[in-house]
């Protein structure tokens, strides 16, 4: 592969077809940083999950744009890159700021695959064609409002969904949508909203036949899930505490949970996530593919990823209409019967960015380029 010649940085905002709101805060548009790699006539894309604030983790689009204007770009730009592990060992000094590194990364690997005229899929390992998913479900001002939002999500045929929930938004509405789809796969999402104290509350659950249980205790915990998990019948997942292969590592060997969310951003790329797909398949743990809100370009590699054996729960990939009026990329995700999503057949991520869509929604931009 010939060197990497150019790489910009676009900070776009979206607006979302609804709002969504978590224990942590209520999103109407989403912004993020969008990261392409020139190289031989080809561009690789990466979308950077980071939010506008430190609200789900402790990056920003502030820090990531800083850490990969002045320290990630300078390690890449004018070299030559034949693999994935290239990057990772460029990068390996860099402590932390997962979201920055994966965003560049996987450009890289977009833009390899793209050069090896493989889809992303295939280059590492995708064996599914068509993966199952489910839809998140935001916090609703009254309950009448979440039942008509989950009515509509299962008429457009998403057959898993994912209800948020936080301190008063919990058992009574976890029950309100048992009672009146009581054979739905259902699963909750706390966002690190409760604590041991909890347990009893938590426990409450337990006859809902959830499919699991998502991060309730604090953002950085193994220890307190590990107790927790030992006095629940529902699975917990951990999302927020995973940010690495090796969080993984140690979350399974206190069995701080039985299911991992793997998000290619929080683990810092598609290496890390692999790594952590490969040690649950070894263990017997299953993983599901999360969701950041991402644009085409980060659901595209979410898909991919997806496509992997051992995710075998539905992932937070949804159409792309559930998020976006306009995408700044195409092809748009639509849901098959059965609740999935096609696998992208074409080059790399196998989606294209529009120049003059992505120009529309930008607030800023950074080119460099070697000499
Ligand atoms: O905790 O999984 C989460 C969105 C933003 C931040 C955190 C989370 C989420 C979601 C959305 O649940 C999933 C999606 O992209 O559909
Ligand atoms: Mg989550």
């Amino acid at each position: 592969m010939p060197k990497i010649e150019r790489i910009e940085l676009h900070h776009i905002d979206l607006p979302l077809v609804h709002p969504f709101e978590t224990s942590f805060g209520r999103e109407v548009t989403r912004p993020c940083i969008l990261v392409s790699v020139h190289a031989a006539g080809l561009t690789g894309w990466g979308e950077c999950v980071a939010g506008d604030g430190p609200w789900y983790a402790s990056e920003t689009i502030g820090t990531a744009w800083h850490v990969l204007a002045d320290y990630l770009i300078p390690a890449l730009l004018g070299q030559e890159i034949d693999e994935p592990a290239d990057v990772v060992a460029r990068f390996a000094r860099v402590r932390g700021h997962a979201m920055a590194r994966a965003a560049l990364e996987n450009a890289v690997w977009d833009l390899l695959a793209q050069a090896r005229r493989v889809p992303l899929a295939d280059m590492i390992g995708g064996r599914q064609e068509r993966v199952p998913v489910g839809v998140s479900v935001g916090i609703e001002p009254r309950l009448e409002i979440l039942l008509d939002r989950v009515a509509q999500y299962v008429d457009e045929g998403y057959g898993r969904v994912k209800l948020k929930i936080k301190p008063g938004w919990d058992v009574d509405v976890v029950r309100a949508v048992r009672e009146q789809w009581p054979d739905l796969p259902l699963q909750v999402d706390a966002n690190s909203a409760y604590s041991l104290a909890d347990t009893p509350l938590l426990q409450a659950l337990d006859p809902f036949n959830l499919l699991l249980i998502e991060q309730p205790l604090h953002h950085d915990d193994i220890v307190d899930h590990a107790r927790l998990q030992a006095q629940l019948r529902t699975p917990l997942c951990l999302d927020e505490s995973i940010h690495s292969p090796e969080h993984a590592r140690w979350a399974l060997d206190i069995a701080a949970c039985r299911v991992i969310n793997v998000k290619v951003g929080r683990v810092g790329g598609l290496t890390a996530a692999l790594r952590i797909h490969d040690l649950c398949a070894e263990r017997g743990v299953p993983v599901w593919c999360g969701g950041m809100l991402e644009t085409n370009v980060g659901r595209a590699a979410n898909v991919a990823l997806a496509a992997l054996p051992n995710f075998t729960l539905p992932g937070d990939i949804s159409a792309s209409a559930r998020y976006y009026h306009r995408d700044i990329a195409e092809p748009d995700f639509v849901l098959n019967d059965g609740s999935t999503l096609t696998v992208p057949t074409g080059v790399g991520l196998g989606v294209q960015v529009i120049a003059e869509r992505l120009a529309a929604v930008r607030l800023r931009r950074s080119v460099r380029a070697c000499s």
